[in-house]
């Protein structure tokens, strides 16, 4: 069941430069405090959702085309919406429940934890404090960074997809690839993604297939008020 779902995902989304990979809820559960679980049995099927760097050219610029922005939301996030809500079209007779990454509980926690998720799903390892054995930083609060064996840092993690009433006790987890595998490479890692993030040389902290594109990094490069003025003057060319 899950594999035929995973094939028709894979065939709706990877042409838009999305990336799908399965869990069952109980392997993400497992990893993270009771205060953050997914409320659904442990062999629930859900799926991480990446955006790779050809998400921009493939599902965002076409999205400008056809949708008027409302103005209210991140463009982003309402272009990562509209392809969820492809996916629910296209699964006429499955429940689906997708949560975004942005999205907050009333208590202003993450409903998700995708850096989590992404690892458990074996798409992206998340390199955390716990990961270097001698710490360097003392009591300082370090962020963690999931990267991609392929990627490296030039992805993004939109989100879950949860079929609430497709439960798969077979299905097998596959480990993320260990790309940053040494200790000074995990402290250089932690070290850019904290303290020089602005920078983006965290993303290349592996060789890496692709990076975003010069109009990709222009947009992400420009605060998100402007954002929108940035689109406006692309569309009047
Ligand atoms: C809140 C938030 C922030 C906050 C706080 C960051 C933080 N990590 O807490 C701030 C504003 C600082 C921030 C900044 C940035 N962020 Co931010 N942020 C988030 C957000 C929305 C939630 C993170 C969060 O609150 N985590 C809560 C803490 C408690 O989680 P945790 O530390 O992972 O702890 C859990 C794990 O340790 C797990 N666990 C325990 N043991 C084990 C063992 C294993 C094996 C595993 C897998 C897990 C596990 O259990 C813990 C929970 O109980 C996520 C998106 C999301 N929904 O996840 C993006 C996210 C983490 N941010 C992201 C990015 C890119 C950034 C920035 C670079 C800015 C940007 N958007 O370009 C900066 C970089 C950080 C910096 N130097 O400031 C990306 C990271 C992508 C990646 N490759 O990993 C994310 C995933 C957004 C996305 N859509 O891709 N961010």
């Amino acid at each position: 069941m899950s594999s035929s779902i995973q094939r028709r995902l894979d065939e709706l989304l990877s042409p838009y430069g999305f990336q799908c990979n399965p869990f069952r809820i109980h392997w993400y559960n497992a990893v993270v405090q009771p205060c953050f679980h997914l409320q659904y049995p442990g062999d629930t099927l859900a799926f991480i959702v990446l955006s790779t760097p050809q998400m921009f050219e493939k599902a965002f610029k076409p999205f400008l085309t056809i949708r008027q922005l409302q103005g209210v939301r991140d463009p982003i996030d309402e272009c990562v919406a509209h392809y969820f809500s492809l996916v629910r079209k296209n699964f006429p007779d499955q429940r689906i429940v997708t949560i975004h990454d942005f999205e907050l509980l009333p208590n202003r926690r993450p409903k998700v934890l995708v850096q989590s998720a992404a690892h458990v799903a074996g798409a992206a390892y998340y390199y955390q404090m716990k990961d270097v054995q001698q710490n360097p930083w003392g009591a300082k609060k370090i962020y963690g960074v999931c990267i991609h064996p392929r990627y490296g840092g030039w992805f993004a993690i939109r989100g879950v997809l949860i079929f609430p009433d497709v439960q798969d006790p077979s299905l097998e987890q596959t480990l993320p690839v260990d790309c940053v595998s040494t200790e000074e490479k995990r402290i250089e890692l932690l070290n850019r993604f904290n303290f020089h993030w602005q920078d983006w040389t965290y993303r290349d902290i592996i060789d890496v297939e692709e990076r975003y594109s010069e109009e990709q990094r222009q947009y992400f490069a420009t605060r998100p008020a402007e954002r929108f003025k940035l689109l406006e003057q692309k569309s009047d060319r």
